[in-house]
């Protein structure tokens, strides 16, 4: 759950819709750029699969190599911002390629799901998705105080629509491949 202060604030800006950030055409056409310049149809690095409703366990863990490897995309120059709050995607690298490909079908209701991530080192990771609806989501640091391991992503879906969501794992550091697993849960208390 994001401050509430955010949220009155970007009602008054008048960017806030149902909970959500109103794209921007500049916003669109930068998730397009991010389309073409990560291969989000390539083969996953560590793979990834369909997720139910009740799936276990929960949750469910998926190891995975951090960071963008021997030619790094940095998400920065892309010139996204995350689709629920308008945030900028920072600096994360990451490989041209997916990390993982998780796929709802339809009929599959999700009232809320969160991805996030954890490193065996505590080395700073990111967080990049492409959700079917073409818009992306990013995160660096999740930015809840009473967690631990503020400097692990975490992002967090409400009612997320039906499709294939590809997901990167990034580094904050361009020379670091760090260990990590990325986490999918159902249930809110868990989390970095
Ligand atoms: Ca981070």
């Amino acid at each position: 759950m994001r401050p509430l202060s955010t949220l009155c604030l970007l009602v008054v800006l008048g960017a806030c819709k149902s909970g959500g950030y109103v794209a921007t055409p500049a916003n669109v056409a930068s998730w397009n750029h991010a389309r073409e310049m990560l291969d989000f149809n390539a083969d996953s690095n560590f793979g990834g699969g369909t997720l139910r409703s009740g799936f276990t366990p929960d949750p469910w863990g998926f190891p995975l190599t951090a960071g963008g490897g021997q030619h790094p995309v940095n998400v920065a120059d892309l010139g996204m911002v995350d689709a629920f709050d308008g945030s900028v995607c920072g600096r994360s690298f990451v490989t041209r390629r997916p990390d993982f490909h998780f796929t709802f079908h339809a009929g599959t209701t999700f009232n809320f799901l969160r991805f996030y991530v954890v490193t065996n080192n505590n080395s700073d990771a990111t967080l990049v998705i492409n959700e079917p609806n073409g818009q992306w989501r990013c995160n660096d640091d999740h930015g809840h105080l009473a967690w631990g391991s503020a400097r692990m992503p975490a992002i967090d879906f409400h009612n997320p629509p039906a499709g294939r969501y590809d997901i990167w794992v990034g580094s904050y550091d361009a020379t670091a491949n760090n260990p990590a697993t990325l986490y999918v849960t159902e249930v809110e208390s868990n989390h970095p």
